[in-house]
């Protein structure tokens, strides 16, 4: 079995960073986490993945000011050095132009706290429930230029139940993001294996 070698991007936790690196141990898993990638020095996503003994690099984007372009290039120089084949965003924060995402095309990965194409964007958790939805989740999706909108690789549903607060929906959306994404990777992964 081959091992496709994926980077893992954040900008603080990455949640669900840690649930891609305990999912990759697995002796049957189609992928390695063979990188993590910052964007911000005081990650602390940075130090678990030190901990687990995998290689980091931080590409502070304030280092190049307004010069998206230039930042970009730097990710996509570091992301070669380590011969990465394909990439997750797990809590990663900076918008990525047409450039890097054409580069990494069916191969960078996103997961969103919500049943995407419902509640793109920010506070879905909020924005659910003052919707009176009756269920809720997350989505891994492949990241396309436009924010939120790249193909569906997976979903898991949740339930909204009465009582529920922001912090409750959240941590029930967190847990399946956690179990779907390490689940998408393996999928993308196999599939390039084939
Ligand atoms: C996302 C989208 C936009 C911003 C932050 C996060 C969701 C995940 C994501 C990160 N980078 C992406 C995606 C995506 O889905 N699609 C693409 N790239 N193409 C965002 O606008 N962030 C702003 C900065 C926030 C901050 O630094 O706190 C920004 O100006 O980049």
């Amino acid at each position: 079995m081959i091992r496709r070698r994926v980077a893992i991007l954040i900008s603080g936790r990455g949640s669900n960073m840690s649930a891609l690196i305990e999912a990759a141990k697995a002796a049957d898993y189609p992928a390695e986490i063979s990188l993590v990638i910052s964007n911000r020095p005081d990650a602390a996503g940075l130090a678990w993945a030190r901990a687990e003994g995998i290689p980091t690099a931080v590409v502070d984007h304030t280092t190049y000011g307004q010069d998206r372009e230039a930042f970009e290039r730097a990710l996509q120089a570091v992301l070669e050095v380590h011969r990465i084949e394909f990439v997750c965003l797990a809590g990663f924060m900076r918008l990525l132009s047409p450039w890097l995402v054409e580069r990494w095309h069916g191969r960078m990965l996103n997961v969103h706290p919500a049943l995407l194409p419902a509640f793109k964007g920010l506070d879905t958790h909020r924005r659910a429930l003052a919707a009176g939805a009756k269920v809720h989740g997350a989505t891994v999706h492949l990241v396309a230029a436009e924010v939120d909108s790249g193909p569906i690789i997976m979903q898991e549903t949740v339930p909204i139940v009465t009582g529920d607060t922001v912090e409750t929906l959240a941590a029930r959306v967190l847990e399946a993001e956690h179990r779907i994404y390490p689940e998408a990777l393996k999928k993308l992964a196999r599939a390039a294996n084939k």
